[in-house]
């Protein structure tokens, strides 16, 4: 598909995720939005050759600024972190609940939505595919997975949209400092400055790390699909787990880390966090099936990217 001379909205293209998105629309030939408030974005993140609007998704005449006009939306604005959205329930239900859905009302174009696996909860059965019961266990796992449903609910009146399931996205342009960080992101950064990092819980809980750059290749393929074919394209109420089908265990992300850098990290153990959840692991058959996508890039060439 030709994305030269498509208007696209990225809500948090300030961010992780939705500024290698920006960045890669660009390259496309997009006419690219950002808009963030960088609550958590970073206003330096967002490409010069974008717009960029600094306001936030709850604010409704920030909306429909933001969506005038535009031919897809790419809806990746929320409050992220798990913890954060346990401490500010409140906030997080307008945010990630309450102005997703106004989006997916008010928009009149096709929108790509950033699901999670947190909304699957502890798995009863792994790997995990899209049949999976929904039984997320916190307020950010049911914020997403409401939007979700949503989704799935929508009919052919209505505007084309998807939802896409990512697990644990990692790449370069996470921050690493806060303790909400992704632990890839934290323990690369420590262990580059040869400083101790923690394992929650014995190490043996097992993630899903699929890179940045295939959760950009998925969300444009679906973006694509929606513009193309509209209500038709097989993406239109549906939700697709992003991941690799490959989980590790954080003792296996050390290993890979230390052959990576050439060097033994020091490694402390805690107590694992509240709520964590043990196994993760996703089946990303659907969206390889219906639109020939799939994971390029390995753990280990994540992880020496990052040291690079
Ligand atoms: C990730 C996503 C979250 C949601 C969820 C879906 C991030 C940052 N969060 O939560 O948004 O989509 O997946 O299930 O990507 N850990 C350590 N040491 C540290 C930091 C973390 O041991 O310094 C552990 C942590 O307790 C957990 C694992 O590493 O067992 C992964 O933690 P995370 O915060 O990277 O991501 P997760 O899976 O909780």
């Amino acid at each position: 598909m030709e994305w030269a001379g498509k208007r696209v909205l990225i809500t948090g293209g300030a961010g992780f995720i939705g500024s290698h998105l920006a960045n890669r629309l660009l390259e496309l030939g997009a006419d690219v939005t950002v808009l963030d408030d960088c609550s958590a974005g970073d206003s330096a993140k967002v490409p010069e050759a974008a717009n960029f609007i600094e306001g936030c998704i709850t604010d409704s005449a920030t909306r429909t600024s933001a969506l005038d006009g535009v031919d897809a939306v790419f809806h990746l604005a929320a409050i992220a972190s798990v913890p954060l959205c346990e401490a500010n329930p409140e906030w997080s239900d307008k945010v990630n609940l309450q102005a997703s859905l106004k989006i997916l009302q008010e928009a009149s174009c096709p929108i790509v939505f950033a699901s999670s696996a947190a909304i699957y909860g502890e798995p009863v059965s792994i790997p995990i595919n899209e049949d999976h019961p929904i039984a997320p266990v916190g307020h950010y796992g049911e914020q997403k997975a409401a939007v979700d449903n949503a989704i799935r609910s929508i009919g052919v009146d209505s505007n084309s949209a998807a939802a896409l399931r990512f697990f644990n996205v990692f790449g370069k342009g996470q921050d690493p400092s806060s303790q909400y960080s992704g632990v890839l992101s934290i323990f690369i950064d420590r262990s580059t400055s040869n400083r101790p990092i923690t394992i929650f819980g014995d190490g043996e809980q097992t993630r899903d790390f699929i890179h940045v750059s295939d959760v950009i290749a998925a969300l444009i393929t679906c973006g694509e699909s929606l513009i193309e074919q509209g209500t038709s394209s097989p993406a239109h109420g549906e939700s697709f787990n992003v991941c690799t089908g490959q989980p590790v265990t954080l003792n296996q992300v050390v290993k890979v880390i230390e052959d990576s850098i050439g060097n033994k990290l020091e490694v402390g153990y805690d107590k694992a966090r509240d709520g964590d959840i043990k196994y993760s692991s996703g089946d990303s058959i659907k969206l390889q099936q219906n639109f020939g996508w799939a994971p390029k890039t390995t753990l280990s060439e994540g992880i020496s990217d990052l040291i690079s």
